[in-house]
């Protein structure tokens, strides 16, 4: 039957290149609309390939996204606003969590030209794996989402998705770690929240990226096809704003 194999052989085909390919979150999503490629997104010179060092530097950005900023467009939006990234492949992502975070430029710093070092980082939300009878369901698509929570201040911020792929060799060679992928949009709250941005006294949620994960956090290494994969921390800090708390998975 044509109609039957016309259903069947893209979600073949999709299922045997998610094993193999890469991908990159190139584009910046508005509620609905999914801006172009690059659009408010600091461009990378990585491509598809993953990051697979968490104690890099380019864990920022991604390679070339601490410089990028200046031909960066930034993006007016208000805090309460849902937001996300999507990438162009025809496959999901691989299983892992993904975590969204902000980070705003130190005083007398432009967002454009701000590199994103400093202990100025804080997560937003995650997502993770929920666990039934059957084991460790995941997230997996083309596009993550989350909501700017509605306590964030005005003024200009990076925001970063981060997704782990913990489908990957580290399993049967302990020095690799699994696959970061990486993006950073350039935002602007407009109308923002009454809070202010956390200050150093709260240095636990207040992060520096790289530093966000230790090399050794054994949830980046989980393997999760075993059958005593019961449970699961999300890398990083705790999601710093009660907003979040409620329901962006924190
Ligand atoms: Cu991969």
């Amino acid at each position: 039957m044509k109609l039957l194999s016309a259903t069947v052989l893209p979600l073949a085909t999709l299922m045997f290149t998610s094993v193999t390919a890469h991908y990159n979150y190139n584009r910046f999503i508005y509620y609905d609309t999914i801006h172009e490629p690059w659009s408010y997104i600091r461009p990378h010179t990585s491509g598809n390939n993953p990051l697979l060092k968490v104690t890099h530097p380019d864990m920022r950005c991604n390679t070339g996204g601490s410089t990028s900023g200046p031909r960066t467009q930034i993006f007016r939006l208000d805090a309460g606003d849902m937001v996300g990234f999507q990438h162009e492949e025809m496959v999901y992502s691989h299983k892992g969590s993904v975590a969204f975070y902000l980070g705003k430029p130190p005083a007398g710093t432009d967002l454009k030209s701000w590199d994103g070092s400093g202990a100025n980082w804080i997560k937003l939300g995650q997502d993770g794996p929920k666990f039934n009878d059957l084991g460790a369901r995941w997230s997996q698509s083309y596009a993550f989402r989350t909501r700017i929570p509605y306590e964030v201040p005005a003024g200009q911020y990076l925001l970063r998705i981060e997704q782990i792929g913990l489908e990957k060799p580290y399993l049967t060679d302990p020095s690799l770690i699994p696959e970061f992928y990486v993006a950073c949009a350039q935002i602007e709250v407009v109308e923002g929240g009454d809070e202010v941005w956390p200050s150093v006294r709260d240095s636990e949620r207040v992060v520096a990226i790289p530093g966000h994960i230790e090399e050794d956090d054994e949830n980046i290494r989980a393997d999760i096809t075993s059958p005593g994969f019961k449970s699961y921390r999300i890398p990083g800090p705790e999601c710093y704003w009660k907003e979040s708390y409620k329901y962006l998975g924190c």
